[in-house]
């Protein structure tokens, strides 16, 4: 038993769209609990006036009864509001009347950074706008709306996962607020880094077996695969490869009460592809954003002359946002990690597996 999910949608589309299949029946989903993390990704300083225009909202057109799955796939859907505004420049069909609206004029100046150069080479496209719709971080909307739900069913085996921003433009805390003003005023975009714990992962999620199965791996993908994330660490990373092997390890100990514990956690939780039950703890970096006021140099596609690339609204930074993606990402890689450890069509098989395995390895949650 394992969860899969399938997503479409364009930034100016219609809706965005998710199916998450694999979930056991008689799970209880809070749509306030969606709707609480699709509105913490629309957050943060430096956010672009689109958030003003959206309210993001979970609509379940499948898999749900009265709350609770039913073991099928569960089908869920956020609205695009800005599309009324691109309701001719993004119609599905060929639009009728005259052209009106956003998107009505084909874009020809790739900006660097995003996927425009190389979507349009790679599909042949003549308008840049076919291939930045499906590359525009507006999809991150629908991986919350998925994650918030794979967060629910890590919740009632006890595992919480929380993302944070660690730092953003090379500051933290209080001077973020200044960077971000400072790039405003400059018509520059920022990026930054994020921090995502989880607490409560049993060990044994993942596998040494084979690479796809190792969930560092697993991770790293789902953390790459978001919108503009450039690396990606695990545990301590790249400060490990700077200590010697007797100080990057963490000692294994055991008391009566506790079990087997770490003093010290440097993998960040993960040995051998594997969770080890300490905390997972994973960051991702963020480049700052492609779109900018103040264009870089580029080529218009039309003409093949020398020009500057689109200029069009944007966020000077999304880094608070990537921390409820990021989020999302980890929660749902781990419940998919879990799904297969444990499997169980019911929710309380589910559940029963995880109580009688770590009965089984004496193995407690850590305590903040
Ligand atoms: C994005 C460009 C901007 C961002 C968008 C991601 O969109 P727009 O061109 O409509 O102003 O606002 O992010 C979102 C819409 C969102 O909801 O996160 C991009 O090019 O990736």
């Amino acid at each position: 038993m394992s969860l899969a999910l399938a997503t479409a949608g364009e930034s100016h589309g219609p809706a965005l769209v998710a199916i998450v299949t694999g979930l056991p029946a008689g799970l209880l989903l809070d749509r306030d609990a969606i709707d609480r993390d699709l509105r913490r990704r629309q957050e943060g300083y430096g956010r672009s006036p689109r958030q003003q225009i959206e309210t993001d909202e979970v609509e379940v057109l499948a898999g749900v009864r009265h709350g609770r799955t039913l073991g099928t796939p569960v089908a869920l859907v956020v609205r695009n509001r800005d599309h009324a505004n691109w309701s001719w420049g993004m119609s599905p069909w060929p639009p009728e009347g005259e052209a009106r609206g956003k998107g009505a004029r084909p874009v020809t100046l790739p900006r660097p950074g995003h996927a425009d150069l190389a979507g349009t080479l790679k599909y042949g496209l003549a308008d840049v706008r076919d291939a930045l719709e499906r590359a525009s971080a507006r999809q991150t909307a629908a991986h919350v709306a998925a994650g918030a739900v794979t967060k629910a069913l890590l919740r009632e085996i006890g595992v919480e996962v929380e993302g944070t921003v660690a730092e953003l433009g090379g500051a933290s805390g209080d001077a973020v607020r200044d960077a971000i003003d400072a790039a405003r005023s400059d018509r520059d975009t920022l990026g930054g880094v994020v921090e995502v714990r989880a607490r409560g992962v049993p060990p044994g999620l993942g596998s040494y077996a084979t690479k796809d199965d190792r969930l560092d791996a697993r991770l790293g993908a789902a953390l790459l695969g978001i919108q503009a994330v450039k690396a990606v660490e695990i545990g301590d990373g790249f400060t490990l490869a700077r200590m010697r092997g007797s100080e990057a390890h963490d000692e294994i100990l055991r008391d009566p009460e506790r079990g087997v514990f770490r003093e010290t956690n440097r993998a960040g939780g993960l040995e051998g592809g594997i969770s080890n039950g300490e905390d997972v703890v994973v960051r991702a970096a963020m480049k700052p954003l492609p779109t900018l006021m103040r264009p870089l140099r580029s080529v218009d596609l039309e003409t093949g002359e020398p020009a500057d690339a689109l200029v069009e609204r944007s966020d000077v930074a999304a880094v608070e946002a990537l921390a409820v993606v990021a989020e999302a990402a980890v929660a749902w890689e781990l419940a998919r990690a879990a799904r297969e450890k444990f499997g169980g069509d019911a929710l309380g098989d589910f559940v029963a597996a995880h109580a009688a395995y770590v009965e089984r390895v004496d193995w407690q949650p850590r305590t903040p």
